[in-house]
């Protein structure tokens, strides 16, 4: 039985805030953990088709918010994004649980399985095959996608510039068969013996060669196969279809 006015006043203050801190937990928890700030890029696919093969798998969502990235737009390089991403670049995702974002998409994919890939579904048990998995990521990520990303950008240029071009294209097509050996090598799979973000990561730049002057896949028939295999996953067709 409380005493005073003053106390039950105290009281109901009480009950009220904390009311309202469950009413806002209620509502910051229905809404997804992930949150993806991306473009219908290589980049920001790579992140997409992870998200979808999560949801796929373990019914993650996600929350997915496009970024404007015409240069009447840059809103990658809008103050907001760059607390988000330092770098002024999709993708990047805000996870709302963990209360942090993560940039660079070989940073985002790892993140992803570590988290929330339980089953390894998506990466390996192993000590050997994890660490594969980061070697074909940054391979892919210091070599082939910039390598192909620079051939776009000096095929679309508005000064042609046939050394450049080659160099790039060139590079590109090594690194195609670098893929190539080591498809044949590992039974079909970058890492292990299934189907792993290595895999994702590569086969979202694999996917721009067609717009670098590398009309087909048949010089490199296992990377043909892979990439089929790949093209044909729910996910994967999922996001290319976002
Ligand atoms: N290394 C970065 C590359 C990110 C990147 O180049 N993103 C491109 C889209 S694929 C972008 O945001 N371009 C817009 C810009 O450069 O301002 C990653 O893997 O996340």
């Amino acid at each position: 039985m409380l005493k005073t006015a003053a106390a039950r006043t105290r009281l109901a203050g009480i009950t009220s805030t904390l009311s309202n801190r469950s009413t806002s937990r209620n509502m910051a928890s229905s809404a997804p953990a992930i949150k993806l700030y991306g473009a219908g890029t290589p980049n920001g696919r790579k992140v997409l088709a992870a998200l979808e093969e999560l949801k796929q798998v373990y019914g993650t969502q996600y929350e997915y918010q496009k970024i404007d990235l015409s240069d009447a737009k840059l809103e990658q390089k809008e103050p907001w994004f760059i607390k988000l991403n330092p770098n002024g670049r999709i993708p990047v995702i805000e996870d709302r649980e963990a209360g942090f974002p993560v940039f660079e998409t070989g940073a985002i994919l790892a993140y992803l399985q570590q988290k929330y890939d339980v089953q390894n579904k998506f990466g390996f048990v192993g000590e050997r095959e994890k660490s594969e998995v980061l070697q074909w990521m940054f391979w892919a990520n210091a070599g082939l996608g910039p390598m192909m990303g620079q051939a776009g950008h000096f095929i679309r240029a508005s000064e042609q510039l046939p050394y450049a071009q080659n160099r790039y294209i060139d590079e590109s097509k090594r690194l195609l068969g670098v893929m190539e050996i080591r498809l044949k090598e590992n039974n079909g799979w970058l890492v292990g013996d299934h189907y792993s973000i290595a895999d994702l990561n590569a086969y979202c730049w694999v996917v721009a060669h067609s717009f670098i002057r590398i009309p087909s896949l048949d010089e490199w028939p296992a990377v043909k196969s892979w990439f089929e295999a790949i093209a044909g996953r729910d996910a994967v067709k999922a996001a290319y279809a976002l």
